[in-house]
């Protein structure tokens, strides 16, 4: 019986006498990942209820909600090559937007088969991606079908998405579908319907807006003291966007704006594509994960963008529903980007690369969220400026971050008491245990993904 078998007999209490009279005819089955592109996570309703999206949030109620999920790196390729190596940046090599490290992966070359399409393929699935890729063609990495669609409403990767659903009706094999939408990221031109959702006053700024960063060595987005404001992209409803800083408050009220709308848009995408699915009789055999591949500032701290180790960058909306995930499950466990290539070889019997993957498999989860699974989570942003070891890099445990930066400043914050990050508690001499605990971890796992040593 394959682990997969396993976990859906447990799931659906189903006797497992019952499945090993069945095996012969139970498939494995489908997954679908949607991965969003620079959705933070208080950009979804049931984190923050000024964003509306209705769909999103019953979804994640019909399933497991992950309320503390971090990416293994706050920007998109860098991002996005992790969850297709199970590695962190410094490991593949991809540690910002350029892309050439990635190229030892393509199709042909020695770490062709490392990939985690390329896992499932042999294990028997029907692997293809839809929407963004920003690793170049999907087939070239190991997808069998699928192709980079670009657009900034995503209507086209939905279209083409329903189709593929349509397509696999009365398919033999397994599917597995990476499904990534562009929305939220900029340019953002929701329509009227979708700003209508959000008239003035209906919603505010974070807690911790700043018109500029107080702190360079915290703050910035490349080299020391670089900042930088991708918003300016904006052009919606304003003819001009400041890149900032300062941005005032009504100058990033409109921006977050057009960020919520776009996010109720996808929201409705989502919805349509979920009842399709149910719809279809395959939501009774699909795994659907949904997770983003970075957060973003709106203003918080100062910023625009991602790429710090902020919790607005770097923690994400997750959650997973379908065959046997039960509804109305909540986890806050800690977990990575990186626990999805694991999760996925589990829930689909596919054989583990030969590369040694960073993360932890979620299955326990699923069946239980109060399943012990990691103390401390890690991320990193290294390179943006160009050369390696820069940037910024996180060791994250139950209560306290540690934040190292890249003028080698360390930052304390206590994320039970002081969620948004305003209070540095790195001179507090009663939280020395804390600090060299979680230096100690950190240090370590610099080291062990070739990351420069620690000061
Ligand atoms: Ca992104």
């Amino acid at each position: 019986m394959t682990r997969a078998l396993k976990f859906l007999s447990t799931l659906l209490l189903v006797p497992l006498a019952v499945i090993h009279a069945a095996e012969t005819t139970l498939a494995k089955p489908n997954i679908i990942v949607i991965f969003t592109d620079d959705q933070t996570y208080r950009g979804i309703g049931y984190n923050n209820p000024e964003v509306k999206t209705p769909h999103l949030d019953a979804l994640a109620a019909s399933g497991i909600t992950f309320e503390r999920a971090y990416v293994a790196s706050p920007i998109c390729a860098a991002s996005r090559s992790s969850m297709m190596t199970g590695r962190f940046p410094e490991q593949h090599g991809v540690r910002a937007l350029d892309t050439r490290a990635f190229d030892p992966y393509l199709t042909g070359a020695p770490h062709a088969n490392q990939t985690l399409p390329s896992r499932l393929n042999e294990a028997g699935y029907a692997t293809a991606l839809l929407g963004k890729s920003h690793l170049g063609e999907p087939q070239t990495y190991g997808f069998a079908a699928g192709n980079e669609i670009g657009g900034y409403n995503d209507v086209e990767i939905f279209n083409r998405a329903t189709e593929f659903i349509k397509s696999q009706q009365a398919a033999t094999k397994p599917f597995f579908l990476w499904l990534s939408p562009r929305q939220p990221h900029v340019p953002l031109k929701p329509e009227q319907q979708w700003l209508d959702l959000y008239p003035p006053g209906s919603f505010h700024l974070a807690k911790n807006f700043l018109i500029e960063p107080t702190s360079d060595s915290l703050n910035n987005q490349g080299l020391p003291g670089q900042r930088f404001y991708r918003d300016s992209d904006y052009r919606g409803n304003m003819d001009h966007l400041p890149s900032g800083p300062p941005r005032d408050e009504a100058t990033m009220l409109a921006f977050t704006r057009a960020y919520f709308a776009t996010i109720s848009h996808l929201d409705d995408q989502v919805g349509q594509f979920a009842d399709l699915l149910r719809d279809s009789g395959l939501l009774k055999n699909t795994i659907v994960f949904y997770m983003s591949d970075n957060g973003y500032h709106l203003g918080s701290h100062g910023l625009g963008n991602k790429i710090t180790m902020h919790e607005e960058s770097v923690r994400v909306p997750m959650f997973a529903f379908g065959a046997g995930i039960k509804a109305g499950q909540k986890t806050r466990a800690l977990v990575t980007e990186l626990d999805l290539y694991p999760t996925l070889l589990d829930l689909t019997g596919a054989t583990a690369p030969p590369q040694p993957i960073m993360g932890k498999s979620l299955l326990a989860l699923l069946k239980d969220p109060t399943s012990p699974h990691r103390d401390t989570v890690f991320s990193e942003c290294v390179g943006v400026g160009g050369k390696a070891g820069e940037g910024h890099r996180m060791a994250r445990g139950e209560r306290w971050k540690l934040i190292l930066s890249d003028t080698d400043e360390e930052f304390l914050f206590d994320q039970q008491e002081d969620p948004f990050e305003l209070n540095n508690r790195i001179a507090d001499p009663s939280l020395t245990p804390v600090l060299v605990k979680l230096r100690s971890e950190l240090a370590a796992w610099m080291k062990s993904i070739g990351d420069r040593p620690y000061p």
